[in-house]
This record gives structure tokens, sequence and C-alpha cells, in this order.
């Protein structure tokens, strides 16, 4: 089955790749709607941005950029909360957010309250300092034992539903990225459902230029090409997920590829690898 595209709306002035062009509220509505109608599943709506050495933003700017989005949009379209903040999680669901999206995997016992969805992600460290010097035995081992043990007890507690992400670019060398992409059909064989988001991040830049020779990686705005082979190769692996910029690029994509319908269900294998490469 395809994964649910998860379309990316950073309502921040600094996000390393759409910071400050969705920042006035009006145009993130209407940026958000679009995202909709070029085949997103839902809307990931996010006020504080987690680029590497990102300044932390307070619970009211945050709450100021987050809430009148998704009060807009969730009548449309499914949308998540990218946030760390308990506050502001209670006041997107309020808003119509049905998923939290926890860059710190933190937030269960909130999804369990709210009876909300809950996408636990794999960083190592905090944002501001977490891409300093990364270091793990076996990325893709440690990753899933951490992933595992927090959705084990995201489902305890009752959380209906429950995603794992590895945390792409948090905490990690381009090595690391490449080896838990590599080593993504590892974390699907745990049962979760694996969302996963490599959309234009700083591993493709370099990984583009190496492979057309360019003498500087690639620019934030030019990473298409890898973002979409990316999330096409995520699939591949099966992921349910793939967290996306380009959703119109990412859509078309994976409809070539050739698996059929939308699903946050357990992917099908066999059926993908008949059809993918036809
Ligand atoms: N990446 C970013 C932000 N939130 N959430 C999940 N679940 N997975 C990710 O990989 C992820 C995320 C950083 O990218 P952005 O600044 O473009 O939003």
């Amino acid at each position: 089955m395809r994964p649910l595209v998860m379309g990316i709306l950073n309502v921040t002035p600094d996000s390393f790749s759409d910071g400050g062009r969705f920042s006035d509220v009006a145009r993130a509505i209407d940026h958000g709607l679009e995202l909709a109608r070029q085949g997103a599943g839902i809307v990931d709506v996010g006020g504080e941005s987690t680029r590497p050495g990102a300044q932390p933003v307070d619970e009211a700017t945050e709450l100021a950029r987050v809430v009148p989005v998704i009060e807009a949009l969730a009548p449309h379209v499914r949308v998540s909360i990218d946030t760390a903040k308990p506050a502001v999680a209670r006041a997107a669901v309020a808003a119509g957010a049905s998923l939290i999206n926890d860059v710190t995997a933190s937030l269960h016992d909130v999804a369990a309250e709210q009876q909300v969805g809950w996408v636990a992600m794999h960083m190592q460290g905090e944002p501001r300092t977490m891409q300093v010097d990364p270091a793990y035995g076996d990325v893709v081992a440690e990753v899933e034992a951490f992933l595992v043990a927090r959705a084990e007890a995201a489902l305890a507690a009752g959380v209906p539903e429950v995603w794992i992400d590895p945390g792409i670019g948090f905490g990690k060398t381009a090595a690391h990225n490449w080896a838990l992409l590599s080593g993504l059909s590892h974390l699907c064989a745990s049962g979760l459902p694996v969302a996963v988001g490599t959309s234009r991040k700083g591993f493709l830049g370099a990984a583009m230029a190496q492979a057309d020779g360019s003498a500087g990686p690639a620019g934030v705005d030019d990473r298409l090409e890898g973002s979409v082979a990316t999330a096409l190769c995520a699939a591949g692996s099966g992921a349910s997920m793939v967290r996306v910029h380009d959703v119109a690029a990412t859509v078309a994509a994976l409809g070539a590829a050739g698996s059929e319908g939308t699903s946050t269900d357990a992917v099908d294998h066999e059926q993908r690898e008949s059809s993918r490469w036809l």
C-alpha cells in the first residue's frame, strides 16, 4: 500500500527549509489547503523550528502561530501538531489536531489523556546541540530499541494510535541517516507503523552533489530529487508515512512506483514487490 503523505507546514520564521515563507497566518492556511489539494493525507503544523542550533520559542508565541492555522485547516484535512510542549499539544487538539508529532518522544501521556494519535521520534540530544558530535554503537539497533520501548509505554497508557520515526537528521551524521534508511525494514518489522522524514535535509545536499559531481552541496531548495527518491526508498522498505515539503511530486512518484491506495496499516510488501518496478 502507498504510505500516507504528511505535508509539512512550518509556521515559523526560522525553519531550515521553509522558514519565513508561511509565518503569516493567512499564507500558512492557504499553503496547508494547497498541500491537501496536492494529496497530503495529513498536514503537520509546527510553530517552533527544530533545525540544528535553533533557539526555543515561548509557549504564547508558539500557540499564536499554530492555533488559528489548525482551526482553519482541521475541517478540511487531518492535522498533526509538531510540538514538544504539552500545553501546545493540548491547545492544538482543542483546535482540531488529531495527531501529536513529538520530536522529543515524551508526550505520550498527553496523547493518552486527549485520546489522539502520537508520533514518537528519536533524537539524540536536543536541537541546539544535537549535531555537535552524534555517536552510536549500532545506530539502527539503538534507535529501534528506544522507539519500541516508547511505543510500548504509550500503548500501555492507552494511546489509540502510535507511530515511530527514526528522526533523520536529529543527532545523526550523514552515515547514521543512511544506515537508518537502509535498516528501515528492521524498524518496520517491529509491527509498529513507521513514519520517516528526509525531505530537503542536509545529508541529501551532500549526496546529490556527490552523485552529479557538483563542487558544493545542493542548496535546501535544490534537493527535490533526493527528497523524493528517499521517500520512495522509505516506502519500499515498508514505511507507512512520509513527511515531506514537496507533496505533489512525492504523491506523483509514489503513484508512479505502482502501489495502490493509501494506508496507515501494515504495508503489503508482496503487492509492492510485484508492482513497484513494472
Ligand atoms: N523533521 C523535522 C521536524 N519534525 N517530525 C518527524 N516526525 N520526523 C521528522 O523527521 C521531522 C519532524 C525537521 O524538518 P522541518 O524543519 O522541515 O520541519
